[in-house]
């Protein structure tokens, strides 16, 4: 197993004379790390079908097993996010056992205040202040599980919104959502923080109660240093600048994470860095640049393959966020800060092209096999049997539909 070294005696020769760090560059590298979600190694679809995969995972142990799997693949993939109660366990103590002997670590928990019929109007919104309390306890319990679990987060999401003008008072919705999340974030433990996810449609297509970054960050704000933004990145109006969100977010001190994942349409949870790799690179850039503020911030997929294989998209998406980082890190921020100072508008553009245009993948082989890795974790992934021994073991599920047909 051996990466293409003459490629990358000409690449480090290129990025040398660009006054790049390669070592440095390598180490960062080296030190990447992208959270993988439970739901996306379990069968998932649209609401139209869900194709079941021979294989996919039945319970939290397996998908466990697929996690660390990546992570034995990638190196870059140390923790797995886990939704309540989708992956609910009595014995937490046992399920971070497991991880932990697969080499890897519960991550993210991810309380879900979506799918009981009490949530039908909203959750911590709710009129109804029975049903508030229902999700406020759910959110506590989440609270108690990250104790448990050793995590450091709390990642909220609501479905919550109307689906008509006049359906319900937005102003008492934004009360109860303030105080509903003032109770939640008393609960956190030590060292525990709140990610506070928007977006800006679905399932409620008049309003959401937290659209977007603004109310996200105004929230957090009121809530405390523990809150912060979570940016999903398929959960903005076509052609909203994600990297601008990211930088106002990085320097005000509240961008908490991310939900990667590839949008081209709406919420299309397709593999990230696929349509738009462009802006991907884009958000690196925000990160890498911005240095130490951006040390906490919490790299997760949120993605649910519909009709790829799921290990094997999985793969492809912390590679694609690989990809991005190394071309972020090879950008010349000096050379930059030049050009954008003298007002050189195209120099400065061009200084950002040169590294997205670079082609990175020899360094990121080198760095994979320094860590005794496979250069090429796709390589490696289809030249194993573990696909095709889940396949046998786990057998496939029995088919779902979407919604009911008439
Ligand atoms: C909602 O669309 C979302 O992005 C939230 O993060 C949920 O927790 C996740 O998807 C569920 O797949
Ligand atoms: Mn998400």
């Amino acid at each position: 197993m051996s990466g293409n070294s003459k490629a990358y005696d000409v690449l480090v020769e290129q990025l040398a004379a660009r006054g790049i760090d390669v070592e440095a560059v390598k180490e960062k590298l080296a030190a990447q790390a992208i959270e993988t979600p439970s739901w996306g190694y379990g069968d998932s679809g649209t609401r139209y079908k869900v194709f079941s995969w021979a294989g996919a995972a039945r319970n939290v142990y397996e998908k466990l097993d697929d996690a660390a799997y990546i992570q034995r693949l990638t190196g870059v993939a140390p923790s797995m996010a886990i939704h309540i109660p989708w992956d609910k366990t009595d014995d937490w103590s046992a399920l971070r056992r497991y991880a932990e002997d697969r080499g890897i670590r519960l991550g993210a928990v991810n309380p879900n205040v979506f799918q009981d019929d009490e949530y039908k109007f909203g959750s911590l919104c709710n009129a109804n202040p029975g049903v508030r309390e229902m999700a406020i306890a759910h959110m506590v319990e989440c609270c108690e599980i990250m104790a448990e679990t050793g995590s450091d987060s709390l990642s909220i999401w609501l479905a919550d919104g109307t689906n008509y003008a006049g359906q319900d008072d937005m102003r008492r919705r934004k009360h109860a959502l303030q105080e509903s999340l003032t109770e939640v974030y008393r609960h956190l433990p030590a060292g525990g923080r709140m990610l506070i996810e928007y977006k800006f449609f679905e399932p409620a297509f008049y309003h959401t109660d937290l659209p977007d970054w603004g109310t996200a960050y105004a929230m957090s704000l009121k809530l405390g240093p523990q809150a912060q933004v979570l940016v999903d990145t398929g959960h903005h109006p076509t052609g909203t600048n994600i990297a601008q969100i990211v930088c106002f977010l990085l320097d005000e001190g509240r961008l908490g994470g991310f939900h990667l994942n590839g949008r081209k349409y709406a919420d299309d949870d397709l593999i990230v860095g696929t349509s738009a790799p462009f802006e991907l690179f884009t958000i690196y850039m925000e990160l890498v640049s911005a240095g130490e503020r951006a040390r906490d911030v919490a790299y997760m997929i949120d993605q649910s393959h519909n009709i790829e294989p799921k290990l094997e998209a999985m793969l492809q998406s912390v590679i694609n966020c690989q990809v991005a980082y190394a071309k972020a890190l090879i950008v010349n921020y000096d050379e930059l800060a030049g050009a954008q100072l003298a007002g050189d508008v195209l120099g400065a553009h061009r200084a950002v092209m040169m590294a997205f245009e670079t082609d990175v993948r020899p360094l990121l082989a080198r760095v994979r096999e320094e860590k005794g890795l496979h250069p090429d974790p796709i390589a490696a992934y289809r030249a194993d049997d573990y696909a095709s021994k889940i396949a046998q073991v786990r057998g496939k599920s029995v088919a779902s539909g979407g919604y009911p047909s008439a």
